[in-house]
Formats: structure tokens, C-alpha cells, sequence
């Protein structure tokens, strides 16, 4: 435990919502650095990320959970399962929909899951860049039927706007506790970890549907050579292949931007030049296999 002031403040907030509302944007927003992955595309996130932010009066700890929808196989039982499992262990839960669109069935069926939570329920209507200032009371009160809401924010994860607030309003209901980690560290997560992250972005941001979330990425190697270079070894599993063939691409282009594009932005976390050495294997509808699950690393 690190010396704490007297009367500070800490505790967990767990992040919630349908896929693509923008969970990813603002843990990132809040944190102030990339620990979370984002995409246009939906379940994106599959793990628990623990993220820190530290000031002076309090710290907070954010998981942003997989989105929480009716499961279709046992990888999104396990997801849902992962998500509300988070929200029981939480001080409050941000529940972030879309300004732009009216509550749909996937937000109702979060809010039933949360009417069984104590945790205090944050509605965050966010993008609301994307509406017109005088729409966002009405989208609020088409939400707000949903849960007794402690708290209503409107946001914009992406622009950073009423974050500010929305962090202070969170210390609010936070109890008096101790600093849990050191005030620069800002995930709890190894680089290994993030790094399998960004290769898995790069191939959801490139590959449009052909490539569905049946992708893993598990790196296996990561060696700091004499020279100051970090060689990094990864391999992306799918399940069939044509898959495969999609992710190598004509005469390994497409293989070789993932690459790239992974490259560099690893370097930019490690802060050192990368060696990045990718492979693609398949291993056929590793989805349903509970045990490959967990050699996965989806870890509870
Ligand atoms: P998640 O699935 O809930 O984690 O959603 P992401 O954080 O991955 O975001 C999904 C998409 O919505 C990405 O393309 C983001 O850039 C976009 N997005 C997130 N927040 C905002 C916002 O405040 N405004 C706008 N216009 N787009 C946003
Ligand atoms: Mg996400
Ligand atoms: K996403």
C-alpha cells in the first residue's frame, strides 16, 4: 500500500453498454493514454482491461467490460458472464449508450441485467457530437425510462467533451480508500497483453467482413536483442482456411500492412524499434472450445 492522504478517495467503475457505443473511446479519454483497443467494429473487447487514473484527492480503477448482449456461443456466454461478474465488484457502473439513436433492444437488455445490481448506474449519453444540442434532453429522457438512474452525463468520448465532469462526479461515489497503485501506472495489464491487442486491431481495422471475430492473436515471443531491438513474435490464429489465405493476402500484402501498421504503433508503446514477426495459423472452431478459451488467455 502506498502512503495515502487523509481523506482520499478510491474505488472501481466498470464500464457497460452495447457493442460500438464508445466504451474503448472513453476509457482511453479517461486514462489519457491507449490501453484499450477500439474499432468500428462490435466486440472488439473481449477482456476485462483494468486502467488507472491517479490525482491528487483519489484514484480510479476502470474495467471496461465485453459488451454485455444475448449470447450466441459460448464465447459470448463467457463475455456476458465476464461483464456482469464486473459490475458486482464495482463502486458505479457507466452505462454508455448512443445519442444518436433511440434505446434499442440491446440497451434494454443490459438495463434488466443491471435492475438485479446495487451499484449505482451512471447514464452516459455519449457522441453526442453527432446531435444537435437541443436533441439531447429528449434522447436523455427516452433513456432514462430504462433504470432509476444516479446520475445522468452527457459525453463525447471521442472529443473529450464533459469528461472533466464526469470524472469528478464519479469521486462523489467513490468511498474513502487507499491508493491501489503507483500514481504512473496506468494499466495493470502486461505489454504482452496490449501488444496482442493492437495486432488484433490492425486485422479488424483492414480485413472489412471476411474476417470476423473468429481472430486471436497470442504473442509468443518478445527477446530485447543487443542492439536495443525488441523482437516480437506473434501468431494470429483463425478458424478456416480461407481466412487464412484473406490475412496473408496476394503475395502476403495484406499480412505484411498488418505487420507494418502493428509495428509501429508497438514501438510507440515499448518506446523502441520492433522486430515484428507475425504468423497465421488456423485452428478450427476454436469458439466453441471452452478449454482453447482459456489457452487463449480469457482469463476471469
Ligand atoms: P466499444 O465497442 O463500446 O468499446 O466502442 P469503441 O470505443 O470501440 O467505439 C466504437 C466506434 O465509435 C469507434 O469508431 C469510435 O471512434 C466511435 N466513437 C466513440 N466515441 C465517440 C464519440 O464520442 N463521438 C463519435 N462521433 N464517435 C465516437
Ligand atoms: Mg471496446
Ligand atoms: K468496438
Amino acid at each position: 500500500m502506498l502512503n495515502t492522504p487523509e481523506g482520499y478517495r478510491s474505488g472501481f467503475v466498470a464500464l457497460v453498454g452495447r457493442p460500438n457505443v464508445g466504451k474503448s473511446t472513453l476509457l482511453n479519454k479517461l486514462v489519457g493514454q491507449k490501453v484499450a483497443i477500439m474499432s468500428d467494429k462490435p466486440q472488439t473487447t473481449r477482456h476485462k482491461i483494468h486502467s488507472v487514473l491517479t490525482r491528487n484527492d483519489a484514484q480510479m480503477v476502470f474495467l471496461d467490460t465485453p459488451g454485455i448482449h444475448k449470447p450466441r456461443h459460448k464465447l459470448g456466454e463467457y463475455m456476458v458472464d465476464v461483464a456482469l461478474g464486473a459490475l458486482k465488484e464495482v463502486d458505479v457502473a457507466l452505462f454508455l449508450v448512443e445519442a444518436s439513436e433511440a434505446p434499442g433492444p440491446g440497451d434494454q437488455y443490459i438495463a434488466e441485467q443491471l435492475k438485479g445490481i446495487k451499484t449505482p448506474v451512471f447514464l452516459m449519453l455519449n457522441k453526442v457530437d453527432l446531435i444537435q444540442r437541443e436533441a439531447v434532453l429528449e434522447r436523455i429522457l427516452q433513456y432514462k425510462d430504462l433504470l432509476p438512474f444516479a446520475e445522468v452525463i452527457p459525453v463525447s468520448a471521442l472529443a473529450g467533451e464533459n469528461v472533466e465532469r464526469l470524472i469528478d462526479t464519479i469521486i462523489k461515489y467513490l468511498p474513502e480508500g487507499p491508493q491501489y497503485y503507483p500514481a504512473d501506472m496506468v494499466t495493470d495489464r502486461p505489454e504482452r497483453f496490449i501488444m496482442a491487442e493492437i495486432i488484433r486491431e490492425k486485422v479488424l481495422h483492414l480485413t472489412s467482413e471476411e474476417i470476423p471475430h473468429s481472430v486471436a492473436v497470442v504473442v509468443e515471443q518478445i527477446k530485447e536483442r543487443n542492439n536495443g531491438v525488441v523482437a516480437v513474435s506473434a501468431v494470429i490464429y483463425t478458424e478456416r482456411d480461407s481466412q487464412k489465405a484473406i490475412l496473408i493476402g496476394k503475395g502476403g500484402n495484406m499480412l505484411k500492412e498488418v505487420g507494418r501498421r502493428s509495428r509501429e504503433e508497438i514501438e510507440n508503446l515499448l518506446g523502441s524499434k520492433v522486430f515484428l514477426e507475425l504468423w497465421v495459423k488456423v485452428k478450427k472452431d476454436w469458439r466453441n472450445k471452452m478449454t482453447d478459451i482459456r489457452n487463449f488467455g480469457f482469463t476471469k
